[in-house]
């Protein structure tokens, strides 16, 4: 049987691939238990200074797996459903310390496009659309889409997304700041890489902090975020990068990033 998510690490960037192609890597239980662990797996691995997580096939995930041996067929408690396979994997998500970009291939729909969206850079393929599939089915959204949307594309836009449910192609996502770049769809994967490449060059230990601070910022005032900032940036200074980047700075040279 095929592993229902792959891992690859190659020069510093962890690859995360979800593998059920034949049903548009539909998130099951063994597909969602082996992507937290892969997530944390890159947290962990010193090695590993950014991460590219993506999809086999057309899609990127069409969200929950929707056959019967997986959900809407009986008395699931989703509530708890959702707390023990989503929530761990978002947070893992929003808490990794190294960025995290993700490729989106195709279509991501319902808890499929929650999870593309707890990245931190978003890219989209040409052909890959976006959608916002719970209501379609008599849910609400879950895995984190009511926390992204109104922050990410405001109040409006996301409950008409939230509402009316349609695809929203690419370039639209692109154009509401759902998408940080669309490429062509022969260009996605390669473009992710060598972005995913050129950031695990840079100072890895300050991505983190930066990561700690724009997830405060969220829920603070600005008195706290100014706060939030001078303890994160207390640590940074502390780190051989910035020396490092000072130092390459002053003798007009590129910077050898560590990470440390
Ligand atoms: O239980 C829990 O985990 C609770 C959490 C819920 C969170 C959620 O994510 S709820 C939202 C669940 N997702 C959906 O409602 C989306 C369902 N899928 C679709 O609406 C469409 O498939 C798409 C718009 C995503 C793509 O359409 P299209 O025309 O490109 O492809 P298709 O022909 O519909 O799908 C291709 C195959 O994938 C097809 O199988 P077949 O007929 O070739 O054997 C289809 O049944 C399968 N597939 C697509 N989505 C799912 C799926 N199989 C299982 N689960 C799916 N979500």
């Amino acid at each position: 049987m095929n592993e229902p998510v792959i891992y690859a690490l190659e020069n510093g960037v962890a690859t995360i691939t979800l593998n059920r192609p034949e049903v548009l890597n539909a998130l099951d239980e063994p597909l969602l238990r082996k992507l937290t662990l892969d997530v944390a797996r890159a947290a962990d691995d010193e090695a590993v200074r950014a991460l590219i997580v993506t999809g086999a096939g057309r899609g990127f995930s069409a969200g929950a797996d929707l056959g019967a041996s997986n959900t809407g067929s009986g008395a699931v408690d989703l509530g708890e459903r959702l707390r023990t396979r989503y929530h761990p994997l978002i947070l893992a998500m929003r808490n990794m310390p190294k960025p995290i970009i993700s490729a989106v291939n195709g279509v991501a729909a319902g808890a499929g496009m929650s999870i593309a969206l707890a990245a931190d850079v978003v890219l989209a393929s040409t052909s890959a659309v976006f959608l916002q599939a719970f209501t379609r089915i008599g849910l609400l959204p879950d895995a984190g889409s009511t926390y992204f949307l109104p922050r990410y594309v405001g109040e409006m836009r996301a409950r008409a997304l939230v509402m009316i449910a349609e695809k929203l192609p690419a370039a639209d996502a692109e154009r509401i700041g759902l998408v940080w770049k669309v490429l062509p769809d022969e260009e996605l994967l390669p473009y992710a890489q060598q972005l995913a490449a050129h950031l695990a060059t840079m100072p890895t230990k300050a991505y983190a902090l930066a990561k700690q601070a724009l997830n405060a910022s969220l829920g603070n005032d600005l008195g706290e975020q100014l706060e939030t900032e001078a303890r994160l940036q207390r640590e940074a200074g502390l780190t051989e990068d910035f020396q490092e980047g000072v130092a390459a700075f002053r003798a007009k040279r590129a910077p050898d990033f560590k990470g440390r």
